[in-house]
């Protein structure tokens, strides 16, 4: 089993490493590709991996690709061999989680990432290969504020978004948000500062908590450095044992 990685820190492959970490018990290889240098962009990535052009992917020992992060993490969350389900264990716990994941998605990270695609660094970034939208980042940074909100008030008295422990829907916020946060890509986030959101810029103080607040990715953030991702992030060899990538390649 091949994980297409990226080289550059992108929120895709992101979500994908921390729910490797998170969930434990996965082993597999790495091939990085290097998206500054378009090499998913073209012909030999396209056709034999992604006709999208996007990462993460992942290619099976049968040879079948699987992409989209959620079904990624979703069939990580079968296979594992040990550690604990991210998807929950009975049907009621897996449709809340899948609830939550969804309002993740449609209400914080596709706003978010429609804003991103609107900025220069987006242009500079994709080079023609994906049509940008500069005039909506305006309704797009309101509407990912909005979702925010949204979920700071979901999340009061609570410490993981759905159910009791760590799942999917929070993987899919934090992935997203940590990854932007720590390349300064959400200037208007304002973590340190952000006292009208506690609740949902948490697990981003680091240093920076107070001490009352939780660290919901504490044996992510020892391993990764993560929400800093920048340097060769996934080695899920965990000291936690069941988490290997013995023998891995990274092409
Ligand atoms: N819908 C895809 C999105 C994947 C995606 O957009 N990945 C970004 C990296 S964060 C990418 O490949 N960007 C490079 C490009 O589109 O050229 C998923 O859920 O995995």
């Amino acid at each position: 089993m091949i994980l297409y990685d990226a080289k550059q820190p992108g929120p895709n492959p992101a979500v994908v490493r921390l729910f490797v970490h998170e969930r434990q018990g996965l082993r597999f290889d790495v091939e990085t590709i290097d998206l500054a240098g378009l090499e998913n962009r073209k012909p030999t990535y396209r056709n034999t991996v992604n006709a999208r052009g996007e990462v993460p992917a992942l290619r099976l020992d049968n040879g079948r690709i699987i992409t989209e992060i959620t079904a990624i993490c979703g069939y990580f969350d079968e296979i594992a061999q040990g550690g604990r389900r991210l998807f929950g264990n009975t049907p009621e716990e897996r449709a809340e989680i899948h609830m939550w994941t969804r309002r993740a998605y449609l209400e914080v990270v596709l706003p978010f990432v429609t804003w991103w695609r609107g900025t220069d660094a987006a242009e500079e970034a994709y080079r023609g290969h994906r049509i940008l939208m500069p005039e909506a980042k305006r309704s797009h940074r309101l509407l990912a504020d909005q979702g925010l909100n949204q979920f700071d008030e979901d999340l009061e008295g609570k410490t993981f978004i759905a159910g009791d422990n760590l799942s999917m829907a929070d993987i899919m916020l934090y992935g997203f948000i940590g990854t932007n946060v720590a390349t300064g890509e959400i200037p208007w986030f304002n973590v340190p500062q952000a006292p009208q959101r506690r609740r949902v810029v948490r697990p981003y103080g680091g240093a920076r908590c107070q001490p009352e607040d939780d660290d919901r990715f504490a044996s992510t953030r020892r391993k990764l450095g993560w929400p800093s991702m920048e340097n060769d992030p996934i080695d899920v060899t965990g000291d936690r044992g069941s988490c290997q990538r013995d023998g891995a390649r990274r092409r």
